[in-house]
């Protein structure tokens, strides 16, 4: 029993330190576009009412700095439409808080290879959700003329990009797709926590197009509450059934 106590509390206290050195420094949603093929991270955009450009991050322990202008004027929305690297059309738009929500995130983007196709790795954070946890998962769809992963995380720290839980990663390839990812998370976990999604897209050639939309989310305490009372249902009739 102490030793549970003094693991739960080793987890529990550098998160609660992450929270605190993170809650003010790091609170933006930001949108990320980049060709595998090219040095550095191509396009980094972030919302801007959270900073715009200039904004700084890090990335995997790598220092960066938003490069491009939000596309839209409104908190909660970014619209992005420009070539990167040897991805001739790449129109992306991430939408969080408070568009919608409460804990949520939507990553939806149509991509075309240049001549350089390659691989495009599209990633989508944003921070301070607050819904009390006990799981999240990762919805997506669309068609591809390549191939795709895709993968949702869940940070307690509240750290933009950061990894600490993770849904099952989708792996789809030619044609129309779709699927779920679920991630569980410690039950220990309170607090603000950040939520990040990553897609990544394949092409073998020039001209082939993906186009997607990925719906992160933690469910709301009512729809888990819905949740129970139907499993309680169940039991419930069960019992009847029997006596
Ligand atoms: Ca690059
Ligand atoms: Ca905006």
């Amino acid at each position: 029993m102490k030793l549970l106590t003094s693991a739960v509390l080793q987890r529990v206290v550098p998160a609660a330190i992450l929270l605190a050195t993170a809650a003010s420094a790091n609170a933006a949603m930001i949108l990320v576009l980049d060709d595998t093929a090219t040095p550095d991270i191509d396009a980094i955009v972030v919302d801007n009412v959270d900073g715009g450009i200039g904004y700084s991050t890090t990335i995997d322990s790598v220092a960066v700095t938003a490069n491009v202008a939000d596309g839209n004027a409104l908190g909660g929305l970014i619209t992005f439409d420009a070539p990167v690297g040897g991805w001739i059309v790449n129109i992306s738009t991430g939408v969080s808080s408070p568009i919608i929500g409460p804990s949520a995130t939507d990553l939806n983007s149509v991509n075309v290879s240049g001549p350089g196709a390659g691989t495009l790795i599209l990633m989508l954070t944003d921070t301070d959700f607050l819904l009390p946890l006990a799981g999240f998962k990762q919805d997506i769809g669309g068609t591809t003329q390549g191939e795709l992963t895709a993968q949702a995380f869940l940070d307690p720290g509240n750290v933009e990009f950061g990894k600490t839980f993770m849904t099952d990663l989708l792996e789809f390839g030619p044609g129309p797709f779709s699927g779920t990812g679920r991630g569980a998370i410690d039950p220990a976990t309170t607090g603000a926590y950040s939520l990040t999604q990553i897609v990544t897209i394949k092409h073998s050639g020039p001209g082939k197009i993906t186009s997607f939309d990925a719906y992160d989310a933690v469910p709301e305490p009512s729809a888990l509450a819905l949740m129970g009372l139907g499993l309680f249902g169940i039991g419930y009739s069960k019992l009847r059934k029997r006596s």
